[in-house]
């Protein structure tokens, strides 16, 4: 009897779309839409031409949605209403759509042409194809998808200074953001470890900090990927992580380094530090809001893992900060807030690490974001009761670099625990973290995915379906398959990843 039971969800399963995210709402029949590669694309009132990006948006979804070459008498029109096709990229953006699937008409109606991508996406994943009679289809019709996410914020991050990632890498890690419906590219671009970035105004940086003369962004290579992303719908937020994660500044700077045999935390002492900050910011977002190479309204100033010791340790350093009046924790805080005053002064709200949370507690700037990321951290609740806006990447649940992490713990985890009903507005959102010390390009890909997905799921779906990883294991494997379809490198989709965690 039971193996009989345990049969029955399944064919309750087969009988609607497998989404991955989960939609919002969904009301389908039970008929079916015959439909081929020849669509006539009907954009506003009058059929007029396609913005340029709404054209582009098609000419990428096509190929996923009709992905085997086969010719089709078929035709179908796409109906496509966008009250604004060129809307910024923010955290107040509207990515809703409307998505209808009727006799011989698609409709996607959206406020803006984020909703449009995720619209396409979301019929990618409804079309189906028969290669008996090679034609394709969509079941379930008619058929109205009402969507929008859950969270504004919902990222990976990806760390070029353990190992550098090559831009056509970057794109294809952008390419699959999409298909799971997460927009924000967090780009930890420089450590500890190497300077991949060419700066204009402190050249010495990548000089002389990269792994490798090949190994480092251009000005115009930052640019293709912010724009890359752009076309996509996904935001780049830059992190410039000090005054700890920053030894890699020495190589070109020494004045800017305690001393060189105890190289980190950033010098405090001298205005040579704050000087490059403040020429290297100015590269990165042409000091002004909505501008530079990476005009993102965020930008994310690191903060963590400060071992403050090399400031006491430095018989110059120690001086400065008896003259100053100040003990190693209160350097770590003005230094903190200098940093701060420069991004601010360059129109960009600021997000850090938790540790600026554990040291400044509500002296920090009522703007400043809140990174949460310790495991089993309270900073979340913490935070958002103080009126702080929180993006949440809990080690122990959402760090992609701990291979032995289950995708049904990901799946399960939840952003908003121990946030009190009237502060869960406060949580932008979260990110997956793939630190870049054990992946590089042969292999980021696989480690992002299929776990990523259980992250980009619980952001995007509402939170009272989504509860059960159990539940969701058969849509998750389908789009872990996928992904491989699409040449992304998913790994088997159950717990194990396929090799053992580096200690
Ligand atoms: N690099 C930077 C890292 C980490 C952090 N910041 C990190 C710390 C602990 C673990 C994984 C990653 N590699 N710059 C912490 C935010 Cl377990």
């Amino acid at each position: 009897m039971l193996p009989f039971l345990l049969f029955l969800p399944t064919l309750a399963f087969g009988a609607t779309p497998s989404l991955w995210p989960l939609p919002q709402a969904m009301k389908h029949g039970d008929g079916v839409m015959p439909l081929g590669p020849d669509v006539l694309l009907c954009y506003g009132e009058d059929c007029e031409e396609l913005p340029n990006d709404i054209q582009d948006g098609w000419d990428r979804a096509a190929p996923l949605i009709f992905s085997h070459s086969v010719s089709s008498s078929v035709s179908t029109t796409l109906t496509i209403s966008i009250d604004d096709p060129s809307a910024e990229l923010n955290l107040e953006a509207d990515e809703s759509y409307i998505l209808t699937v009727s006799e011989s008409t698609i409709e996607i109606t959206s406020p803006t042409q984020l909703g449009y991508y995720h619209a396409l996406q979301t019929l990618s994943q409804l079309v189906e194809f028969d290669y008996d009679s090679e034609a394709y289809s969509i079941p379930n019709t008619p058929l109205t998808i009402t969507d929008s996410p859950r969270f504004a914020h919902r990222g990976i991050l990806v760390d070029s200074a353990r190992h550098f990632e090559p831009v056509p890498t970057l794109h294809r890690v952008i390419d699959s953001l999409t298909y799971a419906k997460l927009n924000v590219l967090h780009w930890h671009l420089v450590d500890t470890q190497s300077f991949p970035f060419d700066s204009p105004s402190y050249p010495d940086l990548g000089k002389m900090g990269a792994f490798s003369k090949e190994e480092r962004y251009t000005v115009g290579d930052v640019e293709g990927v912010v724009e890359y992303a752009r076309k996509r719908g996904v935001r780049v937020m830059v992190e410039i992580d000090t005054p700890g994660h920053a030894a890699s500044w020495c190589k070109g700077y020494p004045e800017v380094c305690p001393s060189t045999d105890c190289t980190q935390p950033l010098n405090p002492s001298t205005n040579a530090t704050f000087d490059l900050i403040e020429g290297l910011f100015k590269d990165l977002t042409g000091g002004k809001k909505g501008e530079g190479i990476f005009p993102d309204d965020i930008m994310h100033l690191g903060g963590d893992e400060v071992d403050t010791s090399c400031w006491s340790s430095s018989d110059d350093i120690s001086k400065w900060m008896e003259d100053q009046g100040m003990d190693e924790d209160g350097t770590y805080a003005y230094f903190i807030g200098r940093v701060q005053e420069i991004a601010h002064g360059m129109g960009r709200e600021v997000v850090g690490w938790e540790e600026i949370w554990n040291h400044f507690k509500t002296d920090l700037d009522p703007t400043t974001i809140v990174h949460v990321w310790l495991p089993g951290s309270s900073v979340g609740p913490e935070a958002t009761k103080a009126g702080y806006r929180v993006i949440w990447s809990r080690s122990d649940l959402w760090y992609l670099d701990w291979l032995k992490t289950s995708w049904d713990s990901m799946y399960e985890a939840e952003p908003t625990d121990g946030i009190a009903e009237e502060d869960q507005h406060l949580v932008l959102g979260g990110e997956g973290c793939m630190w870049g010390e054990t992946v590089d390009t042969s292999d980021i890909l696989q480690t992002i995915w299929p776990r990523g997905a259980a992250i980009a799921e619980r952001l995007w779906s509402d939170k009272g379906s989504t509860t059960k990883a159990a539940d969701a294991e058969g849509r998750y494997k389908e789009f872990r398959c996928l992904l491989n379809r699409r040449g992304i490198e998913a790994a088997p989709s159950m717990n194990m990843i396929g090799r053992e965690a580096p200690e």
